[in-house]
């Protein structure tokens, strides 16, 4: 199996450190794709780190991942709640996917505790702040491992 792990990020993460702190914390998306870079040297994995805003974008890629990659992390953002499209493309995905939330979805508005997204991913992970990526990338390193 593919040791390219794709991780996704969905609309606003592109402003993470910026805005409302107090729920997403200071560090931007850029600390976190460095962070990850290092964590996924380390566990072997290469590593292709993206962001879009657009919903359309984030199935094309998801499609791409289908060729190349061995496992997805996504932090689909709002079109966590929404998307039947993303959903539908990660059912299309054979490796192992994992859902990553920085914030505790479950502590917030009752609309963000349901998630197209959970009806595919083979692990949730919210509410860890943006240590969730690393963690999915753990996650993924192991499942890969265990397919090989
Ligand atoms: C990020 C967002 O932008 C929200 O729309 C989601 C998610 C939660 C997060 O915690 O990473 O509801």
């Amino acid at each position: 199996m593919s040791r390219l792990v794709t991780i996704l990020n969905g609309p606003n993460l592109n402003l993470l450190g910026m805005h409302q702190p107090h729920i997403y914390g200071h560090e931007t998306l850029g600390d976190v794709e460095v962070d990850c870079r290092t964590l996924a040297t380390e566990l072997g994995l290469e590593l292709r780190f993206l962001q879009s805003n657009h919903e359309g974008q984030i199935v094309d890629w998801i499609h791409e991942a289908r060729e190349t990659a061995g496992g997805i992390a996504i932090n689909p953002a709002a079109f966590t709640h929404t998307s039947v499209a993303i959903l539908d493309a990660l059912n299309t995905f054979e490796g192992p996917v994992i859902e990553v939330h920085i914030s505790n979805v479950h502590k917030r508005e009752s609309f963000r505790h349901h998630s197209y997204v959970s009806l595919r991913a083979d692990g949730v992970i919210a509410g860890f702040g943006t240590q969730g990526y690393g963690l999915a990338l753990r996650r993924l390193a192991r499942l890969i491992d265990e397919k090989a």
